[in-house]
């Protein structure tokens, strides 16, 4: 993989379309990519998510993305200020995710630790996942290449696959992102369920179901169990934030983008939060299109929910069988007929104990985007809010059935079975 240029900017500067094309005139790889004079380039913002500046810059012979972080969240304002490092941290995740997963993320071409930035690959067509599922595009292959992404990422960052060193010092670069978990720790796992100021709902319709949520006390203690996991397991190098707004598409093409929230955490909690965001995408969709074209989209997103599980699930044991590298279950010791045996039963064990974390994480998931202060245009774009309320109120429903009863789903039907007795 070829190595990112490094902008040796000495202050940090919110870029404009004013100083960009002279700040990317000094990254030869760049300025030569775009093609022609600096002047020419042109530059747009079309930033649209909760956190950063995103610029698309298009020369005569190409174009390139910079992603500049802000020294607050866009989406609330100056008065929640967030550290302008976790750009870097999406930087080196884009670096990891790409050696692990070849295809999978954009192209980096340049990092900028001190002006927060990252110049990128500027993917097009493509569209992001959620704007697809919204429009009822078919998406081909999009299911395969995220359970490969899914995989690759988590078996090529965990102890399976790295040396107790490596893994160690790969872990050492992350941790410092504290901020952006503390983000997660806060919206997902603990505002929800307590008045928060952030937080939102459908109010009048969901006051009641707030405030059932907020005294659920076997739901919170779950939930808690699940945060002490995503504050402690440390199993692989996660995205931290795999929502269907973090994906690009085309028929051919699936790309995960903006992993600022990278750190070494559970590998359910990435898989469950693309589950879960598809869930919520079929059970909206009902709404925005009814009908027998609605029916049958909403079967195939769900169709695409499972063979996001099952197609991580047989490549996971596939490297597993194949890449077993680690330090973990030290190969050596399985390679006797006993001990084939012995790993496949533990492998077994693994993948279980596995879906059970993702149904968890998919649940939380779930929840904060009705409850909480980030929500997503799928429900949102329900106008009308007693339908976005109902459609809401069965995303709860379900999201708490998967945390409350992950342990005892053992197979992917067990979510669909869950789904056809919420949303009938
Ligand atoms: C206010 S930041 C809220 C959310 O945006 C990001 O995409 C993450 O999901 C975060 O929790
Ligand atoms: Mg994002």
């Amino acid at each position: 993989m070829e190595e990112p240029f490094l902008v040796q900017t000495t202050d940090y500067k919110p870029l404009n379309e004013g100083s960009l094309a002279e700040y990317l005139s000094a990254i030869p790889s760049v300025a030569e990519l775009l093609g022609g004079s600096p002047d020419d380039w042109r530059v747009r913002e079309v930033g649209d998510g909760n956190l950063n500046l995103v610029f698309v810059i298009e020369g005569s012979s190409g174009g390139v993305i910079v992603k500049q972080a802000l020294p607050y969240m866009r989406l609330v304002g100056e008065s929640w200020p967030l550290p302008l490092e976790r750009s870097y941290f999406e930087s080196l995740a884009l670096a990891e995710q790409a050696r692990a997963a070849p295809g999978s993320v954009p192209r980096l071409f340049a990092t900028d630790r001190v002006g927060a930035a990252v110049v990128m690959e500027y993917l097009q067509p493509h569209v992001i996942l959620r704007k697809a599922l919204l429009q009822g595009r078919h998406l081909p292959l999009f299911a395969e290449h995220m359970a490969r992404f899914l995989a690759e990422s988590l078996f090529k960052t965990s102890d399976l696959y790295l040396t107790a060193d490596r893994k160690k010092s790969l872990m050492q670069k992350f941790c410092a992102n504290t901020e952006l978990c503390k983000i997660t720790e806060d919206l997902v796992f603990t505002d929800p369920y307590r008045i928060s100021p952030g937080n939102r709902w459908t109010s009048p319709q969901l006051d009641d179901d707030a405030a059932a949520f907020r005294a659920d006390a076997p739901l919170k203690a779950e939930v808690q169990a699940l945060k002490l996991k995503f504050l402690t397991s440390a199993e692989a190098l996660v995205h931290g934030d795999l929502h269907t707004g973090s994906i690009m598409v085309t028929d051919e093409d699936t790309r995960a983008i903006d992993p600022e929230f990278a750190f070494f955490g559970p590998m359910g909690f990435d898989i469950g939060a693309l589950i879960a965001n598809l869930l919520i995408a079929a059970i909206a969709h009902r709404v925005h299109r009814q009908g027998a074209l609605g029916d049958a989209y909403r079967t195939w997103i769900l169709d695409q929910a499972e063979l996001v599980w099952t197609g991580f699930a047989t490549k996971f044991q596939s490297l597993w069988e194949t890449e077993a590298t680690g330090d973990a279950f030290t190969a050596e010791l399985f390679e006797d007929p006993a001990g084939r045996i012995a790993l496949g039963r533990m492998q077994d064990r693994y993948l279980a104990d596995l879906f059970a974390d993702t149904l968890g994480f998919a649940g939380c998931k779930m929840i904060r985007r009705v409850l909480g202060l980030a929500h997503v245009e799928d429900l949102e774009s329900i106008a009308d809010p007693d339908l976005r309320a109902a459609a809401e109120r069965k995303v709860l429903a379900l999201g708490r059935r998967l945390i409350l009863k992950r342990s005892t789903m053992t197979s992917f039907n067990d979510v669909l079975y869950a789904v056809e007795e919420i949303d009938l």
